[in-house]
């Protein structure tokens, strides 16, 4: 195939990746088995947890009053607030807009009925395909948490699985020995304690090894608090050296680590509620060192700790750094990390996931990362052809698919 020409180089590189069907690898979306664990529709959107904190911002009512309001409701307080009484600046108000647009719904009304009704008018099944089509993704990772006693009754059921989405084990309660965790661990024939005692151990490895298989779960994850420590004299080291890693080590699978978020630093707004701080690299390295044989998905939540995330990368093949996570999916963010990635680690890294918790969302979080990635991957390409270099638009094709979904499946060695 000829060379991309200089000047053709933006336009080729957008419609490819375009082109390219993306693997989301981590998202809160869940096929429609799942029932209403699966969020969708215009006012789930407009009341996503960013837009909640958005909202307080401005409005004054007690939080308690928000939630009490019916989800319409709370969508037509928010959509007042951050799009009739104010312009819609920030990434979230721009990601409604970008959906309701790509839905077909002329935004310049500002008016929901419209939307609402399209809504209305779509079965589950025939949203996610219209979803998934429009974003232009190919399957999704769930994030599967069954110490939530509603997904749990769904596992139990053995759902038929959408293809398209695909199954992890989230384990942050078990990671902290919650109570919840080890009574589900109890209640379903597994002797372990919250103080480690006895069989523990090997009980919590029978579980996740149990889990991991029943699921077909791709990776085990956790989000991590910035002061997350290995090796350090707490349980959750323990369980994380003596219970995850083997696991992970014996079925051949990730341990994905998202690291930095302070939970519900204000606790009346919920999943809104969480903040972010620096996080320790030293862990990460310290992991990926001793561990050779583990393979580790990491994403760090802190602006300050991706330059040493990329460095780290450099340093060990089985670390694959992952996404420009919650506080980092912003395109001024999303921009200088991907331009230090690329530039410490070439095409070695798996640039974004979505996150998505509400269906729609799929729509704007990959229009938006596909255009600001695109743009950075373009001049990246020019760059390079300033030494006389040339690109096909295979080799282009090629890498984007790297980008975008091989690496993961790769690094999986699934596929
Ligand atoms: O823990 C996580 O997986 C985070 O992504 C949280 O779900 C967070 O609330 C979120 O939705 N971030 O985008
Ligand atoms: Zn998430």
């Amino acid at each position: 195939m000829k060379p991309v020409k200089r000047e053709e180089m933006g336009q080729v590189v957008g419609r490819i990746l375009r082109e390219t069907p993306i693997t989301d690898v981590h998202t809160h979306i869940y096929p429609a088995a799942f029932g209403d664990l699966l969020l969708w529709g215009v006012d789930e959107l407009i009341t996503y947890h960013y837009l909640i904190a958005e909202t307080f911002r401005y409005e004054e009512r007690p939080y308690e009053q928000y939630f009490a309001l019916p989800k319409r409701r709370q969508a037509d307080l928010i959509w007042k607030t951050l799009f009739t009484d104010r312009s819609p600046l920030s990434e979230a108000q721009r990601g409604v807009l970008t959906v309701m647009n790509k839905l077909g719904q002329d935004v310049r009304t500002r008016d929901l009925s419209a939307i609402r009704q399209f809504c209305d008018s779509k079965g589950v099944d025939e949203y996610i395909d219209i979803v998934f089509k429009t974003a232009g993704v190919k399957e999704v990772v769930m994030t599967n948490d069954i110490f939530n006693p509603q997904e749990f009754a769904v596992w139990s059921k053995e759902p038929k699985l959408d293809p398209r989405f695909k199954a992890v084990l989230r384990i942050d309660p078990l990671l902290s020995l919650d109570p919840t965790a080890i009574s589900l661990l109890q209640k379903t024939g597994y002797a372990a304690d919250a103080e480690l005692g006895g069989d523990s151990v090997s009980e919590i490895r029978r579980f996740l090894k149990d889990w991991m298989l029943k699921m077909d779960a791709l990776y085990v994850a956790a989000s991590l608090p910035p002061t997350f420590r290995v090796p350090e004299e707490s349980l959750r080291s323990r369980v994380v050296e003596e219970c995850v890693l083997p696991v992970c080590r014996e079925l051949n699978r990730p341990f994905a680590m998202m690291i930095g978020v302070t939970k519900r630093v204000n606790p009346p707004l919920g999943d809104a509620g969480d903040a972010v701080a620096k996080a320790d690299i030293g862990t990460v390295t310290y992991l990926c060192q001793k561990y050779p044989a583990n393979k580790f998905l990491v994403t760090m939540l802190a602006l300050e700790n991706q330059h040493e995330l990329a460095v780290t990368a450099r340093k060990f093949r089985n670390l694959m750094v992952f996404g420009c996570w919650w506080f980092l999916n912003n395109p001024s963010i999303i921009d200088r990390m991907t331009r230090m990635r690329l530039e410490l680690l070439g095409l070695s890294f798996i640039p974004q996931h979505s996150d998505a918790r509400v269906l729609d969302q799929l729509i704007y979080k990959w229009d938006h990362s596909r255009r600001l990635i695109g743009g950075i991957l373009a001049e990246k390409y020019l760059d390079v052809m300033e030494t006389g270099w040339e690109f096909t638009e295979e080799e282009i094709r090629k890498d984007m698919a790297d980008l975008f979904s091989n690496n993961f499946w790769r690094f999986l060695e699934r596929k």
